[in-house]
């Protein structure tokens, strides 16, 4: 097989990827190790950040997130005995939309199967060979491939391949707890998400939709899930975001899926390593209490899909040759922001960490610099920042 530009991984990455590659008029093949259901039902990432909205809707994607999306003005900052509202729209003039990865996931995958676009699932033993005139090869129904390409582009996500064939500096930290995610059949209790520091631990009430609430608890790492009992769940939940105060009440209903997420922040540079490229999470991983990683992902296509049609079309290397740099400049400001929002708002068993953490989230609660911080960093610089 062959193509202009072979990408690994069908995730938000990849599947938009190719999307803007054919707006721009740059044939691609998609090659992803999982089914196409299994990518579309995976529970993932909730917010979008205004850019991201204003780049799926100039590229024809925007249709159903405007129609089943919620968009949310700010956020709620809370710590015992004091809710805070932090108002985006009033701050910095932009808010973030509630839209599930699953959905943008879905929308990505009608859209390239209306284009036609070859995607091909449920591949084995991926590798990718000499980055000065790149190849990939996998087995797909059992058959060996050979797929011939002017660039290669990893997408493939935190435990894909492409990473280890770009030679690089890595960073990385560990954080010593994970999140306990729940997905639950019943109305969100709140408007807009509540991010809750408590002693007991960090909790988040997010949602999905007017009948599915997705919450987070802030539990040990390597916690066993089968510690938590649903009712545990509900009990911790009902504690840290503090039902009952001020009349606020946490409402309970069926909990249909519940996993244990680790949390890391990890940055590799540079992505790229002659014609093979990196984006989204295949670079990158941040902890998801910035609700940064989708978003940082699709900026990331955004400044390559140019990069790779004047690279292609044009034979005019300079974008191409930017991509890294330019990337990882948002790519730390991400790093940065969800390393912050992470270690202000989850206890640790240090008191005098507790105390700085609550300093810190009077401030941003209380003073307009301080809260407008929070709001431009969480609503999104622009693509390109
Ligand atoms: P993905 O989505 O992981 O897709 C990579 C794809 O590559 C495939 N793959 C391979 N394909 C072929 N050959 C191989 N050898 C391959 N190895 C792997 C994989 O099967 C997969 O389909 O990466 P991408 O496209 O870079 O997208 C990144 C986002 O998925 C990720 O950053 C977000 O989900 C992170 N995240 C959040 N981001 C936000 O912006 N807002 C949020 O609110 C938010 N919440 C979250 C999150 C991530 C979470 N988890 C579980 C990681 C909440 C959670 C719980
Ligand atoms: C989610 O709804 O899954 C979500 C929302 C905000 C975050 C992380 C996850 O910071």
């Amino acid at each position: 097989m062959r193509t202009q530009v072979a990408i690994i991984g069908a995730g938000p990455a990849g599947l938009l990827l190719s999307h803007l590659l054919a707006v721009g008029g740059v044939d691609s093949v998609v090659i992803e190790t999982r089914t196409r259901e299994y990518v579309e039902s995976r529970i993932r990432a909730g917010i979008l950040e205004h850019s991201t909205v204003e780049l799926l809707e100039s590229v024809g994607l925007g249709a159903r997130l405007r129609r089943e999306g919620d968009e949310h003005r700010g956020i709620y900052l809370q710590w015992p005995a004091e809710r805070h509202h932090i108002d985006f729209h009033e701050l910095v003039g932009r808010g973030v939309w509630v839209y599930g990865q699953t959905e943008v996931q879905k929308d990505l995958g009608q859209a390239r199967d209306a284009a036609g676009q070859q995607v091909v699932y449920d591949v084995r033993d991926t590798t990718v060979h000499d980055p000065a005139e790149p190849y990939v090869t996998f087995t797909a129904d059992g058959v060996a491939t050979r797929l011939d390409a002017d660039v290669v582009v990893g997408c493939d996500g935190s435990f894909g391949p492409t990473r280890s064939a770009v030679p690089g500096q890595t960073w990385q930290r560990t954080y010593g707890y994970s999140w306990l995610g729940v997905l639950a059949a019943v109305a969100p209790s709140t408007d807009e998400l509540i991010y809750a520091w408590h002693p007991d631990g960090f909790a988040l009430n997010s949602m999905r939709s007017p009948t599915v609430t997705r919450l987070y608890l802030q539990v040990p790492a390597e916690t066993d899930i089968a510690e938590w009992s649903d009712e545990r769940i509900w009990d911790a939940l009902a504690t840290r975001l503090g039902h009952g105060q001020d009349g606020w009440k946490l409402t309970r209903g069926p909990i249909m899926e519940k996993s244990v997420l680790p949390m890391r922040s990890f940055v590799q540079a540079p992505m790229r390593h002659g014609r093979v490229f990196l984006a989204g999470d295949a670079a990158h991983i941040v902890p998801p209490t910035g609700a940064k990683g989708l978003n940082l992902a699709v900026a990331d296509v955004a400044l390559l899909a140019p990069a790779l049609v004047a690279l292609l079309r044009e034979k005019d290397p300079r974008l191409a040759d930017e991509y890294s740099d330019r990337a990882l400049r948002r790519v730390w400001r991400c790093t940065h922001f969800s390393w912050w929002m992470t270690t202000m708002l989850h206890a640790s068993d240090d008191p005098f960490d507790a105390q700085l953490q609550l300093s810190q989230l009077r401030w941003v609660a209380s003073s307009t610099a301080g809260a407008t911080g929070l709001a431009e960093n969480y609503a999104g610089l622009p693509i390109g920042f």
